[in-house]
C-alpha cells in the first residue's frame, strides 16, 4: 500500500492539492516535506501528535521529513484559527521555546538517525536576517492584498481586527516554503486543517518567484483533519487543562489516564489517527470494542502505544503499575516517585517526622472536620493508612506508615484521597 492511501484508511487526509499528481509524485520520488511549528509555548500538546507522527509515517515510507522549528515565525505570530491578535513574547522568551520544542520533536522523531533521517530547520536563520527592503521588493511584490484579504485566517479578522504584524505572517511561511524548495528541493509542505491557506500561499509564491525556470516546478500541500470527539467537547482537555507532551507537565501516569479513559465510539479513530499499528491489530481491537467493551482492552492497548511513543516502556510500566495500585486499593509496593505521579493535585499536607496520633493527624490534616467526627469516622472503618483499614482509636502515625520516608497516603471513605508529606 502506498504512503497516501495508508494515511487515507486512516482518515488522515483533510485535504490536498492535485491528489492525483501528489500520488504520483510520491510513487515516483524521494520527497523531500516539511511542517512547522511555532514556538508558542514551551512544550507541545497531543494536539500536535498528529502532524509529527505523519512525519515518520513518510519517513517510514523512504521520504525525507523536516520539522521546522518557527524560531523567526514565533516572533510575529500565526492569525490562523484565532479570533484575537496575540501577544508579543521577548525575544529570549521565544529562543528558550524554539529550544524546548526542538528537542521534544527530537526525541520524537530521533533527528539524524538511519538512511533519511528527520532533519530540523528554524526559520530565524533565514528570517531574522532578512532587510525590510528585501522583505517588501522579493516578497511583497508577489501578493496582492485582495489575495490576502480573501485568505481565511485574515477574512475571519476583519471585523475584530488585525495589525498589519499578524496580517504579514502569510508571507514569511511561504518565505520558508520557498526557501526549502530552493535549497532542499522540499515539495510538499504539510499541517491541520488550519494551516491550508498558509500551505497554498507558500505554493502560489514558489511559483511565482521560480517561474522563469526551466523545468516545471512541482509542489503540494496536504492537510491533516481536526480532531473531534463523539461527545462533542473539545480533544485533548481534560478539567486539568491540556494534555502536554512534557512530563513535568503531564506526568505519563496522567498521559496513560487520558488515553484510558477515551470513549468507546473513539477508541478505534484515535488508535488510526496516533499509532503505528496494523490493519490486522486494529482489527483485532475493533472486534473487542464491539464484543466486550466493558474489559476497555483497546482503550488499554492505545494507552499503551501512545505512552511508549511519547515517553517510554519504563514510563508505561510505572503508569500501570500506579493505576493497577490505585484500582485494587494495594498501595505498599508504591515508591515516592509513584506516589508523586499517581496523587499529583490530591489535597497534600506537609507534617514533620514525628509520632502523632491518628485522631489528630486526621483533625490537622482537614481529612476529618473535627476530632468527634475524627473518631466516627475511625470506628466506622472509614480511614486506610496506605491502603489497610485502621480502627484502633489510639493509633500512632509513625516511621512505619512513611513510604520511603517521604508520604503517608490516608484515605477516608471510598475514595478520597489525601497525602502526608514528610
Ligand atoms: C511556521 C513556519 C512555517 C510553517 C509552519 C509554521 C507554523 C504554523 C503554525 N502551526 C501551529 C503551531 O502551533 C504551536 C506549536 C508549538 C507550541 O502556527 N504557522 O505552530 C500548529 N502546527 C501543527 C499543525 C497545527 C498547527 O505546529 O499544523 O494545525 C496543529 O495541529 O496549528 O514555514
Amino acid at each position: 500500500m502506498d504512503v497516501l492511501q495508508d494515511l487515507e484508511s486512516r482518515g488522515l487526509i483533510h485535504q490536498t492539492t492535485d491528489r492525483d499528481g501528489l500520488e504520483k509524485h510520491l510513487s515516483e520520488n524521494q520527497v523531500t516535506l516539511y511542517c512547522g511549528f511555532d514556538p508558542t509555548a514551551d512544550s507541545l500538546h497531543i494536539g500536535h501528535l498528529v502532524p509529527i507522527t505523519m512525519l515518520k509515517r513518510f519517513q517510514k515510507a523512504g521520504h525525507k521529513p523536516i520539522a521546522l522549528v518557527g524560531g523567526g515565525t514565533g516572533m510575529i505570530g500565526d492569525p490562523s484559527g484565532r479570533t484575537s491578535e496575540r501577544t508579543l513574547n521577548d525575544d529570549a522568551v521565544v529562543k528558550g521555546y524554539s529550544e524546548q520544542i526542538r528537542q521534544q520533536i527530537a526525541k520524537l522523531l530521533n533527528f539524524d538517525k538511519g538512511e533519511n533521517p528527520v532533519v530540523s530547520r528554524n526559520n530565524h536563520d533565514w528570517l531574522g536576517s532578512m532587510t525590510v527592503i528585501d522583505f517588501l521588493r522579493d516578497a511583497g511584490k508577489h501578493f496582492g492584498i485582495n489575495y490576502m484579504l480573501a485568505k481565511e485566517s485574515v477574512s475571519a479578522r476583519i471585523e475584530q481586527g488585525i495589525t498589519f504584524t499578524e496580517f504579514s505572517y502569510m508571507i514569511l511561511q511561504s518565505l520558508d516554503y520557498l526557501k526549502l524548495n530552493e535549497q532542499e528541493n522540499c515539495t510538499l509542505q504539510i499541517g491541520g486543517s488550519d494551516q491550508w491557506g498558509n500551505i497554498t500561499a507558500g505554493m502560489e509564491l514558489i511559483r511565482r518567484s521560480r517561474e522563469e525556470e526551466a523545468e516545471e516546478i512541482k509542489v503540494f500541500g496536504l492537510t491533516v483533519p481536526l480532531i473531534t470527539k463523539a461527545d462533542g467537547t473539545k480533544f485533548g482537555k481534560t478539567a486539568g487543562g491540556a494534555i502536554w507532551l512534557d512530563p513535568e507537565k503531564t506526568t505519563p501516569y496522567e498521559f496513560y489516564q487520558f488515553w484510558i479513559n477515551t470513549d468507546d465510539r473513539d477508541v478505534m479513530k484515535f488508535t488510526r489517527y496516533f499509532t503505528f499499528l496494523t490493519e490486522a491489530e486494529m482489527a483485532e481491537m475493533e472486534e473487542e470494542v464491539a464484543n466486550h467493551p466493558e474489559n476497555r482492552l483497546a482503550q488499554k492497548r492505545l494507552a499503551e502505544e501512545m505512552t511508549k511513543i511519547v515517553h517510554s516502556e519504563a514510563a508505561l510500566e510505572q503508569a500501570q503499575k500506579i493505576s493497577a495500585s490505585l484500582f485494587t486499593g494495594d498501595l505498599k509496593q508504591l515508591s515516592a516517585s509513584d506516589i508523586e505521579q499517581g496523587f499529583k493535585g490530591v489535597p497534600t499536607f506537609a507534617a514533620a517526622k514525628e509520632d502523632l496520633g491518628l485522631i489528630d493527624l486526621l483533625v490537622n490534616a482537614s481529612i476529618s472536620p473535627s476530632k468527634r467526627q475524627a473518631r466516627e469516622d475511625i470506628k466506622n472503618g472509614a480511614i486506610y493508612i496506605n491502603g489497610e483499614r485502621q480502627q484502633e482509636m489510639q493509633y500512632v502515625v509513625g516511621e512505619q506508615d512513611r513510604i520511603d520516608g517521604q508520604f503517608t497516603i490516608i484515605r477516608r471513605g471510598k475514595k478520597k484521597y489525601f497525602l502526608i508529606r514528610y
